[in-house]
């Protein structure tokens, strides 16, 4: 196990080293590299070919390559993973080399790539390269650009990376099944000038969801809707990695939407503009700032800006189911019932039973309920204030002055300077401004006769 301080005191191609294992004896292939940690890994300086600033894959890591007669060559391998979805929680996921999602790849715009791919997975698969200029036969398809690869069977891609941008990469054999098992990765091609659209920090992550059942190890691949695990690459907070910003960096954030519904993201105390889709870099006379963008299934949104305030901002998904657990899907609503008068009857039937959800679910948040195994909670995370209340796709941003611009490491908790947290008003220690005047209610009511306000009959939207 490498452990993340070593991994980052080692920061470096040469740090890989010591998370791999060698997978393929035959000696024309290349070495199959293998991440056995879940947590975010070093950016990895290329060692060789063009230069380029790499990118930093939430909770995830970039794939060595070797450089052969100037060819970069990659070793895929499809194979069944346990993924740590969050501490207390694993799954059997089917990725590549050792993790899912697949390590991100990373090349430069010209470079010719040769990737292998083995196929470790009970059932034939194959790899499409979302979003590259290719020839046809490289494109992943089964049955339309190539046969599918069978089990234990080794094919081989090869294309130049003509296009600069950010792209994706899955499985188009038996996909539904294979996607719902994690099987995807995130492809960087970084431009030949290293100072086109150059960031100080590159993050990127792929959103992902799951269907697995408290209790159990295996996503049901068949789920269209009911998602119960939402995840920034195949993580659930608070098992996701804060992205650690130097005050002032300029920063991109590359997220790819490889689930079945659409994400709104969501940042906290800043602006950005939308400078990349999968489809290229965005003009820069189309931009406009945002502090949310949607995220449509099959797209990639990379968004830009400058870390100009310090703290600790969130950043998550704007759907509130989707910064929800497990544990928080099919609850039924109990706000205002009475569970007092029936707690001693169901505690003759199930003797634990608390009550809950009465006022709200904020108690949740702090309630350390018996779960069944291999589960989280419906939200969790607890911050320097207490219970944060968020699960799934939410993570933190934490700005600081002052970081070595290699440093990744989590700096703890912001500290809030003396007079800058909402307090608790107590009489005397401030004046509460007078209540603004309420509109004259003569002027809100209709005088007979005359049409002010209109009054709108409920209309039943049932069967529209
Ligand atoms: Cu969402």
């Amino acid at each position: 196990m490498v452990s993340r301080r070593d991994f980052f005191r080692n920061a470096g191609a040469a740090a890989v080293t010591t998370a791999v294992v060698s997978r393929v004896g035959a000696a024309s292939l290349p070495e199959a590299v293998v991440m056995d940690s879940a947590a975010t890994q070093a950016p990895l300086m290329p060692p060789n070919g063009r230069p380029y600033n790499p990118v930093v894959t939430l909770n995830g890591w970039t794939l060595p390559w070797r450089m052969k007669d100037g060819v970069k060559e990659f070793h895929l391998v499809a194979e069944p993973v346990v993924r740590e979805i969050a501490p207390g929680m694993k799954a059997n996921l089917w990725g590549y080399n050792g993790q899912s999602p697949g390590p991100t790849i990373e090349v430069v715009e010209g470079d010719r790539v040769r990737i292998f791919v083995t196929n470790k997975l009970p059932e034939h698969t194959s790899i499409h390269w979302h979003g590259q200029r290719l020839p046809n036969g490289m494109d992943g398809v089964s049955g339309l650009n190539q046969p599918a690869i069978p089990v234990d069977k080794t094919f081989v891609y090869e294309f130049v990376a003509r296009r600069p941008g950010t792209f994706m990469y899955h499985p188009h054999a038996d996909e539904m099944t294979q996607m719902a098992m994690g099987m995807m990765g995130f492809w960087v091609t970084h431009p030949k000038n290293p100072a086109f659209q150059r960031v100080d920090r590159d993050f990127c992550f792929l959103l992902n969801a799951y269907d697995i059942d408290p209790g159990s190890f295996t996503p049901k691949v068949n789920t269209m809707l009911d998602f119960n695990l939402w995840t920034f690459n195949s993580r659930a907070f608070p098992g996701i990695d804060p992205m650690v910003i130097g005050l002032n960096d300029k920063v991109r954030i590359r997220v790819g939407n490889l689930t079945m519904t659409n994400h709104p993201i969501h940042m906290h105390g800043h602006e950005f503009t939308v400078t990349g889709t999968d489809g290229g870099w965005t003009p820069p006379a189309s931009r406009w700032p945002e502090v949310t963008t949607d995220i449509a299934v099959g797209q990639m949104r990379a968004i830009e800006f400058v870390a100009d305030a310090p703290g600790d901002w969130a950043f998550h998904c704007h759907k509130s189911h989707h910064t929800m657990n497990a544990m928080g899907h099919d609850v039924p609503t109990l706000i205002g019932v009475e569970q007092r008068d029936v707690l001693e009857k169901i505690n003759k039937l199930v003797p634990d039973y608390m009550i809950m959800g009465d006022k709200g679910m904020a108690d949740m948040a702090d309630m350390e309920m018996p779960l069944p195994d291999n589960t989280l909670p419906m939200m969790t995370g607890t911050g320097p204030f207490g219970g944060i209340g968020m699960g799934g796709m939410f993570t933190v941003m934490k700005v600081r002055k002052g970081l070595a611009r290699d440093d990744y490491k989590d700096p703890g908790w912001y500290k809030h300077p003396a007079g800058t947290v909402a307090y608790e008003w107590k009489d005397g220690n401030t004046a509460i401004p007078e209540p603004v005047s309420a509109p004259d209610k003569q002027a809100m009511a209709a005088k007979p006769g005359e049409k002010v306000l209109q009054v709108v009959k409920p209309v039943n939207h049932r069967g529209h």
